[in-house]
């Protein structure tokens, strides 16, 4: 393993848009499911919910559709214990549909995780998505045993502040015990970089289809997606970041 103290020793992956691109066909199909076995109106069209994920987390992206668009829903008072047992059925439907093998990764991530366990880098995720989530992603993505790939899985609502918060970074440096200069975070979204960032963590970007024209500043490069990019590329990278010429 690489120990030199100014190399990079670990990656951290957010999930959602990054590894897999997950949210149009993935998380909306599961919430509009959620609604309609609940015998609800709401139905979130692919438009609609790229509005919507200006907010992450299921259950807080529910309360602020509500907030939104239907505040009666809100003024019952169990409106919360509805949230949250419409979000534990959209999980099911989430899990479903990933195990069908609807969500494949994202091009250039499988090789860049396989160069990065020969290099004996680290591997963790940091996400505002639901463990089970995470877990039935990479190994219907990956590989049966990827979850054992990534030393840190740091998923929803371990911490209670989400994305753009540092929270769930500072989470995952903790369980490493690195400091947030010896990672390098990957990042879809603005609301993700702003958390990396927060947490000191040097981030690369891969745009995402909801995430274009975001406002990315802070980050290390901005790449369409991963094809492209080798350990190589990211090392070389990380290294101008620590001495800028
Ligand atoms: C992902 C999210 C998640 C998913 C839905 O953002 O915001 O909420 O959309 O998952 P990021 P849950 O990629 O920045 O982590 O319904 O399980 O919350
Ligand atoms: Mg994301």
């Amino acid at each position: 393993m690489n120990t030199h103290h100014d190399s990079l020793q670990a990656l951290i992956f957010d999930v959602d848009g990054t590894i897999s691109d997950t949210e149009r066909d993935g998380h909306r199909i599961a919430f509009n499911a959620a609604f309609a076995d609940a015998g609800m109106s709401w139905q979130w069209d692919a438009a609609l919910y790229g509005e919507l994920l200006a907010v992450t987390g299921g259950k807080e992206r529910m309360r602020f559709y509500a907030e939104r668009y239907d505040r009666d829903f809100l003024a019952q008072p169990d409106a919360d214990a509805r949230i949250k047992v419409l979000h534990a059925a959209k999980t099911v439907h989430y899990v479903r549909l990933v195990e069908s093998g609807a969500l494949p990764l994202r091009p250039g991530v499988a090789r860049l995780i396989a160069e990065a366990r020969a290099a004996g880098l680290r591997l963790a995720i940091a996400t505002t998505t639901t463990p089970e989530n995470v877990e039935v992603l990479l190994r219907a993505s990956m590989a049966p045993d990827a979850t054992s790939w990534f030393e840190v899985i740091g998923a929803g609502d371990v911490v209670p502040a989400k994305k753009p918060a540092p929270d769930i970074y500072t989470w995952v440096l903790e369980r490493l015990k690195l400091p947030a200069a010896a990672c390098l975070a990957l990042e879809d979204s603005e609301n993700g970089l702003k958390s990396s960032l927060a947490a000191g963590i040097p981030t690369l970007v891969t745009e995402s289809e909801y995430t274009q024209g975001q406002d990315f500043s802070g980050a290390l490069a901005i790449v369409p997606d991963l094809a492209q990019t080798s350990l190589a590329d990211l090392q070389a990278l990380f290294k101008q970041n620590l001495s800028p010429t």
